[in-house]
Parts: structure tokens; C-alpha cells; sequence
């Protein structure tokens, strides 16, 4: 392979220091060559970390299975490492950096013996943009190569970039034993340092993503007055023929994925919508001299959930990974392509299921349930490139603008379809109160309702408290500042069903979002916050059952109480770190809805 070279004193002395603790066979620098690429993927199929998937049918494509332990998210072994306990906040696991490099490197230690170690080279942001950041991932893993070649922008231009003296995250990552027991994600945001290790599972190893992107970005963010989110970035061209951009921040598998690529359902594709995807995860997002926030996403492809994805729910993604695509965990089928929970058409007879274990349908365990052919949190790695929905704004260094923020979770009661906010402070008591259940992207209790404040909390860096305080600060900076909404496609019935269609029919509420920020229509005032009047939400082509829509609107006086209670808990861990707007809001809110009980 064609060597690299890089005159970064600093980089060479940190990479030669981390060799000698990992003790690699070699080091290869990658130069995001197509050539370099083919000879990776070449070696990774020999050694049997990828497999071929049916070329004729997914050309490009490729499988992996991680360890059955390793399929997710570990939020309980993700630390944040700064010097002061409290820095990290009240919601985040907290290691001294002392502590936590000697744990890691008792476990790096020798831990590349036998290996390569690669030298990543990666810009999150179009390289040269005032918004990217430089990282360099050190790893032992082609599996982590291929998909961060997929995710970021790798390779030369990138070092040229990074120039002699220039500054970069020091990301670490290796497989080791894959061990469970010797299993960390630890962030240094202080030393802009990251270091993960014994796991081979995307969010966990893919550096670039929520490590850097988002906990470590977050942290320099707040120092440089500007937002890392757990966001989607979307255009919305509407029948004028003009563009406007939303952002909007759900937690792990809520949809952010999906909502990025919608196709406009008939009603509303006659009057002339489109929709361009700009990012389907993270926004990170600067005030211009416009006074409007501007965003961009920092990745170039889509780490997507598998299971639920096919041609009703999310048309645009089955024509996006189709080729050059590397699927994690889902099912093999026997003719080389690959199936998941939700696929088009019927489960395949037989395959090989995400353990690699041989699979049939209709097959139970030994407590009699179904076994999965793909893991909940099965997913693809794959270009934004291939999206036929793409932003042509995708390289533009200073991003778009943002008309609306949303934000969202699932809650089967409680929140409406939509609402929103009064204002910028109400807007983040909004995004500061959120709840959701818990989902398959991470590893623990499916379902359950938990906090997780603008979907930030296993991804920010700092003490939650001072995050607040920063976006109230951003608020009042902006001459512009977006509108904030709140969105809840997933209320249901008292059957558990969902009352809403979700997917492209969601555009309807993003219609009512952006009248309401282009003042088109006048809303309902609630205690919560603005609702749509029924006539404003335009339901062409979607006859729902009559009283559909005013269930999805309604808001319960008794229920919102509730919550508060549930808020002031999660509210009161932060104990005096928690900026005083924050209470006036709660106060606010509970005086109106007493108002109207
Ligand atoms: P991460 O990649 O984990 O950050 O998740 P994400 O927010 O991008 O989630 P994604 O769009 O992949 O959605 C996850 C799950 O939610 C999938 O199973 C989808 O089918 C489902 N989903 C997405 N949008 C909707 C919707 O509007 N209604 C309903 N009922 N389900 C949805
Ligand atoms: C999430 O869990 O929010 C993801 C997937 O987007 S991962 O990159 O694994 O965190
Ligand atoms: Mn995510």
C-alpha cells in the first residue's frame, strides 16, 4: 500500500506513542483511495469479517455480524472523562481522566499484536468549512475503515488540510478481545481526546459519529457559541418552488432517519412539495451575520436502522442502499441478499439470522417466541450519495438555513401530534422536559419512558445544566431564531394502536410548521403551547376515521400534571446547575394548566 506521510509533529508523536502501547504488526496510513479501498475490502472478505452479499442484485454490498453482546449502543460503560466530577453533570457516567486512561490502557496494552493498526485521516464538515473539525482514528478494525470512509470525508486531502501545526480529535479505537468486561467508551473532552475500546458495534467504535460529532463537539460548541445536535436536516421546497430548512432532534430509532427522506404523500405532492436530505442525525449549527442559524451535517452517509425499512415506509432508503452498502446484522437470505423485520414482501422460507445461526420462518425459542432473523438494531451503512432526496447543498461550507427547530419522542399518551412553542426559553423547557421510550439503539429496557432532554442525553459531552444554559444564551443571540415545535407521531389508541400514519403523511404537520413560521395561519392557544386548528392541517387524500385527528390534538389537563411532577424530578438533579428560566417556565406552565382544570 502507498504510504502517507503527514509533517504534523504532533500527530506523528501521538500516533508513534499509541503504536508502542498497542503494539501493531504495522501501520498503514489510509489515503481514501478507491484502490486502497478494494485492497481492504479484499483482505476483510479472506479473513472473514465481511461477506460478499449477491452482486448482481446489491453491487457493492457487503455483511457483517458483530458479536451477539455487541449490537448496540453500551451507554453503562460510555464515560465522560472531564478533571471535575460536576463538568460531566448529573446525567452523564463520570471516570477521572487518570483513572479512566489507566483502566483503557491496561486493555490496549498489546492489544493490536498480530494486527494492523490504521491511521483514519477524517473531516467532519466539507473539508475547509469554518464548521468542520479534524479527527484522526486510530483502529484495528478494516470493519470500522470501510464504514468511517462511508460516514466522514477520509484520506489525504483531509492531512493537507490538517496542515503542519493544525489541531485534530485523538480517537482510539481497538476491537481487543471484543469483551464485554473490558468494554469502554471514554471521552476526554478536556485533552479533545476519545478512546474506545472492546467493542466492534457502530455508535460505540465509528469514532466520528456521536463521539466526536456529538459529545466532544458539544463541548467545544459551548465555547465557541455554537449547537451540536442529535438531529435531522431537511428541505422542504413548497409549492412556490422555494427551499426551507428544519431541523429536528428525536431520540435513537424515533425517526429522524425517516422523516429526512419523506416522499410527499399525493394529496400534497399535486400542490408541488419535495423534500431534500441534508442529514439524517447530526446538525451542528452557527449563528451567521444574518442572524439566522445555519447547519450543515458533518457526515456523508447514513448509519440506518434495517428492521421497518421498505418501500411503503421509507421508499427513498431501499433505492439508496441497493449498492455500496455494508449491512449489519440483518438476515442472509439464501440467494446472497438480505432481509429484516419489516422488509418488502414475505419473510423468506430460510436464511442465516444475525447470530449466524441457521433460521426458518415462524421458528420459536425454547420460552416459545418468534427468534429474529435480524437484530432490532440491525442497520446499513450507506452514502448520502446514493439518496435519490439528496441536498444539493450537501458541500456547501456554510450550510442552510433553519427555519424551524423540532423536537419529538415517543409517548403512546401525553404529547399531541404537534404544538408550539411560545417562544425561544419555552421552546427549550420544551426540549429540556422531553420523554421517550426507550428504544432497541441502545442496550437496555425496551419501551420504557425515560428523560431525554432535545434526544442529547447520551450524547452530551458536558453538564446538562450548562447545555441549557447555552441554548438560552444562543436564543437571545440570534436576531432570527428559528421557531421551535414539538412532534409526536406515535400517540395510540386504547388498543395500542398507532392514531397517526406517520412517515410521508408527516409532512402535513411540517406544512402547519413552516405556515406557522411564514405566519399563514392563526393557532389554537393552549396551556402547552399553540395547537393547529383542525381546518389547517390539510388532510387531502388521508380520510382518517371522524375524531381521529381531535384525539391526536387533544390535551390532558390531568395528564400534564402528571408529567410535571416527572419533569421536576428530572429537573431537581441538577440542583442549583439548572438555569433559573428553566423553573419559570414549570411554574409557568403549571399556573396554566390549574388555570384550566
Ligand atoms: P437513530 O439512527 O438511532 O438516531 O434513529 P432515527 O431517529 O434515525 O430513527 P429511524 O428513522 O431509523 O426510525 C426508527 C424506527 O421508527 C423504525 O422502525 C421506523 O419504522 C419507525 N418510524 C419512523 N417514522 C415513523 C412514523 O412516522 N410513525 C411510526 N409509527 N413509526 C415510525
Ligand atoms: C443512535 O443510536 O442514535 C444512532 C446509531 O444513530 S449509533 O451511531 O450506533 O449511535
Ligand atoms: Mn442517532
Amino acid at each position: 500500500m502507498k504510504k502517507t506521510f503527514s509533517s504534523n509533529k504532533k500527530l506523528i508523536d501521538w500516533i508513534s506513542k499509541m503504536a508502542r502501547m498497542c503494539q501493531p504488526d504495522r501501520v498503514v496510513w489510509i489515503d481514501g483511495s478507491d484502490e486502497q479501498k478494494l485492497t481492504l475490502e479484499k483482505q476483510s472478505l479472506a479473513e472473514g469479517e465481511i461477506m460478499r452479499l449477491n452482486q448482481e442484485k446489491l453491487p457493492g454490498c457487503f455483511l457483517h455480524r458483530t458479536a451477539p453482546d455487541d449490537v448496540a449502543r453500551t451507554e453503562h460503560l460510555t464515560f465522560i472523562c472531564t478533571r471535575k466530577k460536576p463538568d460531566a453533570g448529573p446525567t452523564n457516567n463520570w471516570m477521572s481522566p487518570s483513572c479512566a486512561y489507566n483502566k483503557a490502557r491496561e486493555i490496549f496494552k498489546g492489544a493490536m499484536k498480530g494486527r494492523t493498526m490504521y491511521v483514519i485521516p477524517f473531516s467532519m464538515g466539507p473539508v475547509g468549512s469554518s464548521f468542520s473539525k479534524i479527527g484522526i482514528e486510530l483502529t484495528d478494525s478494516k470493519y470500522v475503515v470501510l464504514n468511517m470512509m462511508i460516514m466522514t470525508r477520509v484520506g489525504d486531502h483531509v492531512l493537507k488540510a490538517l496542515g503542519k501545526d493544525g489541531d485534530f480529535t485523538k480517537c482510539l479505537h481497538s476491537k481487543a478481545q471484543l469483551d464485554i468486561k473490558k468494554r469502554l467508551i471514554l471521552h476526554f473532552p478536556e485533552d479533545n481526546t476519545i478512546w474506545s475500546v472492546g467493542s466492534g458495534y457502530g455508535g460505540n467504535v465509528l469514532l466520528g459519529k456521536k463521539c466526536l460529532s456529538l459529545r466532544v463537539a458539544s463541548f467545544i460548541a459551548r465555547k465557541e457559541q455554537w449547537l451540536a445536535e442529535h438531529m435531522l436536516i431537511m428541505g422542504i421546497e413548497g409549492p412556490n418552488g422555494h427551499i426551507e430548512y428544519i431541523a429536528a432532534a428525536f431520540p435513537s430509532a424515533c425517526g429522524k432517519t425517516n422523516l429526512a427522506m419523506l416522499i410527499p404523500p399525493e394529496g400534497l405532492k399535486a400542490k408541488g412539495y419535495r423534500i431534500w436530505t441534508v442529514g439524517d442525525d447530526i446538525a451542528w449549527m452557527r449563528i451567521d451575520t444574518d442572524g439566522r442559524l445555519w447547519a450543515i451535517n458533518p457526515e456523508t452517509g447514513f448509519f440506518g436502522v434495517a428492521p421497518g425499512t421498505n418501500s411503503k415506509t421509507n421508499p427513498n432508503m431501499v433505492e439508496t442502499i441497493r449498492k455500496n452498502t455494508i449491512y449489519t446484522n440483518v438476515l442472509l437470505k439464501p440467494d446472497g441478499t438480505v432481509w429484516w423485520e419489516g422488509a418488502d414482501g414475505e419473510a423468506p422460507l430460510e436464511g442465516i439470522d444475525w447470530r449466524g445461526q441457521p433460521w426458518r420462518k415462524g421458528i420459536k425459542d425454547s420460552e416459545g417466541n418468534p427468534v429474529k432473523g435480524a437484530h432490532p438494531n440491525s442497520r446499513f451503512t450507506t452514502p448520502i450519495t446514493n439518496c435519490p432526496s439528496a441536498s444539493f447543498r450537501l458541500d456547501q461550507p456554510h450550510g442552510v438555513p433553519i427555519s424551524a427547530i423540532i423536537f419529538g419522542g415517543k409517548r403512546q399518551h401525553l404529547a399531541p401530534l404537534v404544538y408550539e412553542a411560545f417562544n425561544w426559553q419555552h421552546g427549550v423547557f420544551a426540549g429540556a422536559s422531553m420523554a421517550s421510550e426507550l428504544t432497541a439503539a441502545q442496550m437496555g429496557k425496551l419501551g420504557q419512558v425515560r428523560r431525554d432532554p432535545m434526544a442529547m442525553i447520551p450524547f452530551c459531552g458536558y453538564n446538562m445544566g450548562d447545555y441549557f444554559r447555552h441554548w438560552l444564551n444562543m436564543g437571545k443571540k440570534m436576531a432570527k431564531p428559528p421557531k421551535i415545535f414539538y412532534v409526536n407521531w406515535f400517540r395510540t389508541d386504547e388498543d395500542g394502536k398507532f392514531l397517526w400514519p406517520g412517515y410521508g403523511e408527516n409532512l402535513r404537520v411540517l406544512e402547519w410548521i413552516l405556515d406557522r413560521c411564514n405566519h399563514k395561519v392563526q393557532a389554537q392557544k393552549t396551556p402547552i403551547g399553540y395547537v393547529p386548528m383542525r381546518s389547517n392541517i390539510d388532510m387531502t387524500g388521508l380520510p382518517l376515521p371522524e375524531g381521529v385527528l381531535d384525539k391526536l390534538l387533544a390535551i390532558d389537563i390531568k395528564e400534564w400534571q402528571k408529567e410535571l411532577v416527572g419533569i421536576k424530578e428530572f429537573f431537581k438533579l441538577f440542583k442549583k446547575g439548572l438555569p433559573e428560566e428553566l423553573w419559570q417556565e414549570y411554574d409557568d406552565l403549571l399556573a396554566r394548566l390549574k388555570a384550566n382544570s
